[in-house]
């Protein structure tokens, strides 16, 4: 399998973190977004949404962080990154949801390319969208997780897809300094989360700068 993906693209991550739970090979490939090779040949021959990550394997392209999840889980069934009944997986993609639905979209790159360049929204404010909808959304997590399948990690002891989608979005709330004080079970759950090698080395600072 290859990644096309991006050190510091949190969707991204939430796939490293994935391969790596289920102690899967990949060969990472290098799409530097700052530099904008999304949006040119050969990556975005790739992909028409011009966005990491993509996963090949063999002849399939898959795109969509969450959807690449879920075809690994059905692929490699261990560990299960969506266990339980019906419900607890409603509740388990609902969290995934929340960050990949509901802030991730608001503070992606393009998007706060078009507020600072067509919409002339100055640095500053820039800044305090990004921390709004980080913080207000990751308050609606801290309320979904007061519940009894919270356990050591999002849903029940061991790792998720949520755990897989709310760990970079912490990454980034913390790049952003954005206020986690009113967060007490997401950072519980984070810190967790970080205790283990799936999520410490492949988080954004394990790799190099690109030169
Ligand atoms: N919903 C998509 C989001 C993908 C996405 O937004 N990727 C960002 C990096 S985290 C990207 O490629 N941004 C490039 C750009 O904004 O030009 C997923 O989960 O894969």
């Amino acid at each position: 399998m290859q990644l096309y993906n991006y050190f510091r693209s949190s969707a991204s991550y939430r796939v490293r973190i994935a391969l790596a739970l289920k102690g899967l090979d990949c060969e990472l490939l290098p799409v530097h977004l700052l530099r904008n090779e999304q949006l040119a040949a050969p990556f975005a021959a790739l992909a028409p949404s011009k966005l990491v990550p993509l996963l090949v394997d063999d002849d399939q392209q898959l795109a969509q962080s969450m959807a690449i999840i879920e075809y690994l889980d059905e692929t490699h069934p261990e560990p299960a990154l969506l266990p339980g009944d019906a419900a607890a997986r409603a509740r388990i993609r609902a969290l995934a949801q929340d960050v990949g639905c509901e802030i991730h979209p608001l503070n992606n790159l393009r998007v706060l390319r078009y507020l600072v360049h067509e919409l002339k929204v100055s640095e500053e404010d820039k800044t305090r969208w990004i921390r709004h909808w980080v913080e207000t959304g990751l308050e609606a997590i801290e309320h979904r997780l007061q519940h009894p399948s919270t356990g050591r990690f999002c849903h029940g002891d061991t790792p998720t897809l949520a755990d897989c989608v709310l760990v970079p979005q912490i990454h980034n709330a913390q790049r952003f300094q954005c206020r986690t004080d009113h967060l007490p079970t997401v950072m519980r759950v984070f810190e967790a989360c970080m205790r283990l090698d799936a999520f410490s080395t492949t988080q954004p600072s394990a790799y190099p700068e690109p030169a």
